[in-house]
């Protein structure tokens, strides 16, 4: 079953219950939940929305776009593909997040290709996109959810602020839109504030969140939630994840247990564990690839706040050096703003080309 159709299939059995299997008490202000967009566009009209995500995502892109943009049209206004332009195009290709093996492998093609001709910012961009396609095409896969297990789960993992929560609510509403069981699981139980986060997502997506007391041990209520989850028989389950990585060693800890505890339940559990990062961050994803494939068995990747920063290269580095598959990116803090990840889209959309 891919991510994200756009045609719905409904359950047999009806829907679930909203609400949470045991109440928190807040003792902060929730984290500001961004309220929903009014309908742009019809989801039914398949052809307009994928029109308005492409235009979406450009848009989100401006900024990754216009530097590589402006720099490849001050180099390249027809000018000799020399040692010198290689140079500086790879200079460019490092500023503008591509990773320096990706920027030498990139100009080590054109190079090859067109070395001594003359070349225009067009022709540059058009190649420049096509090997970024060629680069991103193997990671772009759909997280595949497995209908034979009920239900299929996800941990979610990430550093805090990553967008893990928000990355969470939008899935389970595809999927639930799409006509799948869904349930959300609050498993970060360190901040009130994060339990009511994800308890405005089950309410938006109408899935049921099953929390508890700030404080509560997340792998006891990991436990829980899956056992729960799969007594009704759901499709899915999502497990949100506390992200402290002040402390390393504690949230390895955490994240093993909770691990351990879903495996009680059912042994190939968890059935995928997404990496949540942050583009804006930008080569400092690396590091935190890194970090958490240390921790845990990271199955895929989810690329978030592509909209409006400089650095949406990253994803292209990131493919290159772990080749860990990027289900989908976010553009914004709607539903409808986490779609799934196509290589030439985004490649064309981060060298500024329709
Ligand atoms: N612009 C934009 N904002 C996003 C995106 N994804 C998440 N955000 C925002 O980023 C902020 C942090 O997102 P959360 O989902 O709370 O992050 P988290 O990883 O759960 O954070 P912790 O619970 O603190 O570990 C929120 O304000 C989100 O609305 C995105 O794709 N684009
Ligand atoms: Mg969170």
């Amino acid at each position: 079953m891919r991510l994200f159709g756009f045609g719905k299939r409904k359950t047999a059995e009806g829907e679930p219950e909203v609400g949470a299997a045991v109440e928190s008490v807040p003792t902060s202000e929730p984290d500001p939940v961004p309220e929903p967009a009014p309908e742009a566009e019809s989801v039914s009209d398949a052809e307009s929305a994928e029109r308005g995500w492409i235009g979406r995502l450009k848009s989100g892109l401006t900024k990754s776009s216009s530097k590589l943009t402006q720099g490849i049209g001050g180099l390249f206004t027809r000018r000799k593909l020399d040692d010198e332009a290689l140079e500086e195009l790879e200079d460019l290709l490092i500023t503008a997040d591509l990773g320096v093996a990706t920027a030498a492998q990139v100009t080590k093609y054109l190079a090859k290709t067109r070395f001594g001709q003359d070349v225009g910012a067009d022709e540059i961009k058009a190649t420049l996109a096509e090997e970024i396609t060629r680069i991103l095409e193997p990671v772009a896969k759909p997280m595949v959810i497995d209908p034979a297990r009920k239900p299929h789960v996800v941990l979610v993992v990430g550093v805090n602020g990553s967008g893990k929560t928000t990355t969470i609510g939008k899935l389970a509403k595809n999927h639930k839109d799409a006509g799948l069981r869904v349930t959300l699981a609050a498993g970060d139980t360190f901040r009130a504030a994060a339990v009511e986060q994800l308890k405005v997502w089950g309410e938006r997506s109408g899935c049921p969140v099953i929390a508890r007391d700030t404080g509560a041990d997340a792998a006891g209520l990991a436990y829980d939630a899956l056992t729960e989850s799969r007594g009704r028989g759901d499709d899915l389950l999502f497990i949100d994840t506390a992200g402290r990585l002040q402390n390393r060693t504690d949230l390895m800890a955490e994240l093993s247990k909770i691990v351990r505890s879903i495996k009680k339940v059912d042994e190939t559990a968890p059935h995928a564990v997404l990496l949540v990062l942050d583009a804006t961050v930008g080569q400092n994803a690396h590091s935190q690839v890194e970090i958490f494939r240390d921790m845990v068995a990271v199955t895929g990747l989810v690329l978030t706040k592509l909209d409006g920063t400089a650095r949406g290269g990253v994803l292209v580095s990131l493919a290159e050096k772990f080749g860990l598959p990027v289900h989908a990116i976010g553009v914004g803090e709607q539903a409808g703003d986490l779609r799934p990840f196509e290589a030439e889209t985004f490649a064309r959309s981060l060298v500024g080309l329709e």
